[in-house]
């Protein structure tokens, strides 16, 4: 995993160490005394050095009372972006062996609590660890991930309207930031975030009430908020309406996020947090469920009628969600339901704001392959895909080819695999 910085390292090191050899033999040559060292070139280099000091010093901006509320930010007064401090570079290494290794990082598109039977409320109760871990976005490409129960999204949570709710919040040992959690589902300072602040190793609960259906967002808040959320810090919380939702026969849990890293898209081996990307909202990695596709993780039979809860951790991006190959024939808009709350019916593609969630519910008439994309396109470049598998008969009547005897050869310019 370090082999790629290690190289780095030791390109810069030997680049440094022959320069350094190459500026002493110069110096001590005779001929580059006689040339260089005159009070003249000597008073041009010291008046150049002089010039790029102050116009680094007057080149500094970002004040960071108005970067955000001053209590929500971490990084150092008057500092640009907040960048990694040295010390944390290092403490970063010492901590390093301590992180769990996580084979998939990706939350299973399967794990959708069942729905919720019973027709009277109840006290819920969720522990949630948050865990700060090492995996890959893409085969050899690592990242330091910050997780709820080491997952990307965290556990979807599921409860009735008019449950109350008991969020136990650890912070594991292992981590070296504090964390917390904001659920949009609860109405109180924080949505929780203030009450549920925990140091490594430390435990805090809180309780509220769930007045209103909904699927929600929550993520962690705590300073700098936008660095926890993209570092993986999100999930999805169901609030069902009481009367519940309409059966289907199969549902699917899917977030879209967004992953800031040092270096261009596909730069091996472990890859560093880049505040600066986040800060521009140009993401490296565009994801769906953590991380690029290992393989197809959902399975629907033809004919069956399929909810999709899609979420957006954010935290730059609205999402222009569409399922190549489907039509939703309805959709929760922003997640709204319940009472009074329209739906919308036969929709190609929904948005999804940053921090928001949709329902997404549609037949699966043929079999074949669907493509979960993110319709602001070329960010499928940056990983935002996902596969559905449709598994049954054909169904000609909806879709099938049509066979033609002449031949298209030298018309259509052949694609290769790249769609080019
Ligand atoms: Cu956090």
């Amino acid at each position: 995993m370090y082999d790629y910085t290690i190289y780095y390292v030791l390109s810069w090191f030997v680049g440094g160490i022959s320069l350094l050899a190459l500026a002493f033999f110069l110096v001590r040559n005779v001929t580059f005394k006689e040339i260089f060292l005159r009070p003249a070139i000597i008073i041009s280099v010291l008046v150049l050095i002089g010039a790029i000091f102050f116009g680094t010093y007057s080149y500094k901006t970002y004040a960071p009372d108005f970067a955000m509320p001053p209590f929500m930010h971490t990084m150092a007064p008057g500092g640009l972006a907040p960048y990694l401090p040295l010390a944390n570079i290092s403490k970063f290494f010492a901590s390093e062996p301590n992180f769990p290794r996580i084979e998939d990082i990706g939350a299973d598109y399967n794990a959708v609590p069942p729905p919720i039977t019973r027709t009277t409320s109840e006290t819920v109760e969720f522990n949630l660890t948050a865990t700060e871990v090492i995996s890959e976005i893409a085969p050899n490409i690592y990242f330091n991930f910050w997780t709820y129960n080491k997952q990307v999204p965290g556990p979807m949570l599921r409860v009735r309207t008019g449950d109350t709710v008991v969020i136990n919040l650890t912070n594991d040992i292992t981590s070296l930031h504090t964390h917390n959690i904001d659920l949009h589902s609860v109405n109180g300072p924080g949505g929780g975030a203030t009450l549920t602040n925990v140091v490594p190793g430390e435990t805090k609960s809180f309780k509220w009430k769930a007045v209103q259906p909904g699927i929600y967002v929550y993520h962690c808040a705590t300073a700098n908020v936008s660095t926890h959320s993209s570092h993986g810090q999100y999930g999805l919380i169901l609030v069902e309406p009481e009367e519940g939702l309409p059966k289907v026969d199969k549902e699917f849990y899917v977030m879209q996020g967004e992953l800031y890293t040092q270096g261009d898209i596909g730069r091996q081996g472990m890859t560093v947090f880049d505040a600066k990307k986040l800060i521009d909202g140009n993401p490296t990695y565009v994801t769906f469920n953590g991380r690029i596709e290992k393989e197809t993780g959902m399975e629907i039979n033809r004919g069956e009628r399929v909810r999709m809860y899609v979420g957006n951790g954010g935290v730059n991006l609205v999402s222009s969600f569409h399922i190549i190959g489907e039509i939703f024939d309805t959709v929760y808009p922003e997640g709204a339901m319940g009472k009074n709350s329209a739906l919308f019916k036969n929709v190609q593609t929904t948005i999804i704001p940053a921090g928001g969630a949709a329902v997404v519910e549609f037949v699966a008439e043929v079999p074949g392959k669907l493509v979960l994309v993110d319709h602001a396109l070329a960010r499928m470049n940056k990983g935002a895909w996902a596969t559905a598998i449709v598994k049954g008969d054909e169904n000609p009547e909806i879709f099938s080819e049509i066979k033609s005897n002449t031949t298209t050869a030298g018309i259509m310019p052949t694609m290769n695999h790249h769609g080019y």
